[in-house]
């Protein structure tokens, strides 16, 4: 008896009162891809090349963060960070990234921000670049001695072995998301090709020779492979944001949801629409990085129009740091890193510190800025800790604490730990950070220095020296032990 009129009771006042059916926050996360801390206006006040006038919109709206890091200087890594909480030194690839024909790296047994918050009750959703490997059907005659068993993590499978008639398994699905609608992994990577719902939107039965392979990685840069024939580059950053909208006004207001935006840019190829282009002071990157800008601008408008803002945290970060050589930096006066020494993939802070913003009207001071140490590692505990729920013992540390200013940074996190390109490890504790390894690590000349004396690696303070201009091996022996055996027991960690 009791429950047949409590029932209707609680239905007539979530259809009057939607807020009091739907008390979880609606979580969107935008991830740019190699878009560095100095490009976003808010973050380089000196800097007059590239404005950024949404992205810095929603930081006054929030709280943004100084000290945050990718747990990896390039894609695939620090999305596999993102996505599990874990580092990626642990994952199957501790270095490189995989390629649009790579299987799937998320182990399929392993909790995902979108795997525990579906088991929360949330709609979720990925639409963007994925990188993450999907696992794509073998043709017939080929099962036999060609399975993507034989492929190793790095190695793709070769596309005359795949049949696109059937849809890859692995992927979004497999970790948890309702809903995806994903290119399989940087836009300079075939096939060129979208799948909704893992599914071919359209086969990729064309082929690209590519473009400006000799002058590479810059511009409108892309290599050859197989395309979707109508697959338009430029049309890709575009899509996304209208299949987010559509995903967004197609939620219903007693489920919460989980929106995953990682956008193809500013990653190369630098492709802005035809609206943007010469509107930076820094070309064709800071042309697209403003389109990337106007694409988060155009998603606020939505939530504002659909009357979700109040109720939904939105992240907007970076997976990295930027590919912009010193040689862009001097043509152009744009310091795409900010002061930070370096670029994407390295040791140093611009391979790795990134913007971080989070909005959330109902629990994050507007205009706060926060110095913490967190790392990007810090969403899956990040949602536990608001939902409620025990935290995950892996790499992840929340920072929900910090956001509602209860803390000023997160005691039971000991260190962060990065990865550069070529696999260098990174440990940063306080102020103190230690390099596994001599060079950059990354995309940054030199990149693999061999130690020629005892000195094997870098110690830098960041506090004294944030430029990190001097390696302090030889003078704090002490400090390079105690980082060595911190780093070890981060390692030794299951
Ligand atoms: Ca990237």
């Amino acid at each position: 008896m009791k429950t047949s009129f409590i029932f209707p009771l609680l239905l007539g006042m979530s259809l009057v009162f939607p807020s009091l059916a739907q008390k979880k926050p609606n979580i969107i996360y935008i991830l740019a891809d190699d878009l560095g801390y100095g490009d976003i206006s808010i973050y380089n006040p000196k800097g007059d090349k590239v404005a950024t006038p949404h992205i810095d919109q929603l930081a006054k709206e929030g709280m943004r963060f100084l000290d945050a890091h990718s747990a990896s200087g390039v894609c695939t890594p620090s999305r596999y960070a993102i996505m599990t909480g874990q580092y990626p030194f642990r994952s199957k690839l501790p270095v490189g990234v995989l390629r649009g024909y790579s299987r799937s790296l998320i182990e399929k047994e392993r909790m995902t921000v979108a795997s525990f918050l579906k088991s929360q009750g949330y709609q979720t959703g990925v639409v963007g670049k994925w990188h993450l490997g999907l696992d794509w059907a073998v043709k017939a005659g080929f099962e036999g001695n060609i399975t993507q068993v034989n492929y190793g993590i790095k190695e793709e499978m070769k596309p005359e072995h795949i049949d696109f008639d059937q849809d890859p398994t692995g992927g979004p699905a497999a970790v948890g998301f309702d809903y995806s609608y994903i290119l399989p992994a940087s836009l300079d990577m075939p096939p060129y090709c979208y799948l909704e719902n893992q599914h071919l939107v359209e086969k990729p039965t064309g082929y690209t020779d590519g473009n400006k392979l000799t002058t590479g990685y810059t511009g409108p840069f892309w290599r050859e492979g197989k395309m979707a024939p109508s697959f338009d580059f430029y049309g890709v950053m575009p899509r996304f944001i209208d299949k987010s909208n559509e995903f967004l006004a197609r939620q219903k207001p007693n489920k919460p949801f989980f929106l995953y935006i990682p956008f193809s840019g500013p990653h190369t190829p630098w492709v802005p629409q035809n609206k943007f282009k010469g509107s930076s002071k820094a070309g064709e990157y800071g042309d697209f990085v403003q389109q990337v800008d106007a694409s988060v601008g155009q998603l606020m408008k939505t939530l504002d129009s659909l009357g979700l803002k109040e109720n939904t945290i939105v992240i907007f970060t970076s997976d990295n740091g930027p590919y912009w050589r010193e040689n862009f930096v001097k043509e152009f006066q744009h310091q795409a890193a900010g002061e930070w020494r370096g670029m994407k993939g390295d040791a140093f802070e611009a391979g790795h510190r990134i913007p971080f913003i989070v909005r959330w009207p109902k629990k994050v001071k507007a205009k706060s800025t926060s110095h913490a140490l967190v790392s990007q590692t810090s969403l899956l505990a990040t949602c536990q800790q608001i939902l409620g729920q025990s935290t995950s013992k892996n790499d992840s540390y929340g920072i929900y604490p910090l956001l509602t200013q209860k803390s000023k940074d997160i005691p039971e996190q000991e260190a962060l730990v990065f990865t550069t390109s070529i696999g260098y490890l990174v440990v940063r504790q306080g102020e103190w950070k230690w390099v596994e390894g001599l060079g950059s690590g990354g995309f940054t000349d030199p990149r693999n220095v061999k130690a020629t004396n005892h000195i094997t690696g870098q110690l830098f303070n960041l506090k004294l020296d944030p430029k990190e201009s001097e390696n302090l091996f030889e003078k704090y022996p002490e400090k390079v032990s105690e980082m060595r055996a911190l780093l070890q027991r981060i390692k030794n960690v299951e």
